[in-house]
């Protein structure tokens, strides 16, 4: 797979556009257009490889044309779900979130689905009004078998770019896991096909 899609979810505010432009340009820049929903695109190279990097930023406001929620989830081969850890309501969203992507990945192998969502706490620089406590935090992603991190969008590059990278990566190892699930039957079969070919033509001589 040389495509890799990640979608940035969570509720309006939360700072999606924010962590998502800090790992592309290692700005903060404060204020995100946030009327109309957008896919970045980055060429990166992994383990050799050249992948396109597509990151999904909702629109989390009303506006024209707007894919829904469960299209974004198809779409998608990671997640990472954002909640902002001074605004609980958004922390009830995330879970929402995590919710539906379970749900909808339910036909999915379930190993495979718990390295490709992440339950990310932002605007820890406003930990003094801190409504989320990160051991409940820690409780949720455990329970929706997700990895979990906090940081603050504002202030950690390394942490946002450590995040990502290890999304980018895990779908990655994902996809060539499937590889190889498939490969050793193709191979397989096709040497069933040679050895019947060839063994037709040894008996007919
Ligand atoms: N204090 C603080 N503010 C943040 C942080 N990340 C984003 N913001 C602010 O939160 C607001 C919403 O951010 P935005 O990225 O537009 O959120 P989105 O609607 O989820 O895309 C903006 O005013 C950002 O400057 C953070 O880590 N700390
Ligand atoms: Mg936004």
């Amino acid at each position: 797979m040389n495509e890799i899609k990640i979608a940035v979810l969570g509720s309006d505010g939360v700072g999606k556009s924010a962590l998502i432009v800090r790992f592309l340009t290692r700005r903060f820049i404060g204020e995100y257009a946030s009327t109309t929903e957008c896919i970045y695109r980055k060429r990166l190279s992994v383990d050799g490889r050249h992948i396109n990097l597509e990151l999904y930023d909702p629109c989390t406001q009303s506006c024209e044309g707007k894919s829904t929620l469960n299209d974004q989830i198809h779409w998608a081969d990671g997640f990472i779900v954002v909640y902002d850890i001074s605004d609980r309501s958004s922390f009830l969203t995330a879970k929402a979130i995590l919710h539906l992507i379970r749900e909808l990945h339910m036909g999915a192998a379930k190993r495979d689905l718990d390295s490709l969502v992440f339950l990310v706490g932002n605007k820890q620089d406003l930990c003094h009004i801190r409504e989320v406590r990160r051991e409940e935090a820690q409780c949720v992603a455990s329970e929706f078998r997700c990895q979990f991190y906090e940081l603050s969008a504002a202030e950690h590059y390394q942490e946002v770019a450590l995040i990502f990278s290890k999304m980018v990566h895990n779908v990655s190892l994902g996809s060539k896991a499937k590889e190889r699930r498939r490969r050793p039957s193709g191979s397989k079969s096709m040497a069933k096909l040679i050895n019947n070919v060839f063994g037709k033509r040894r008996k007919s001589v």
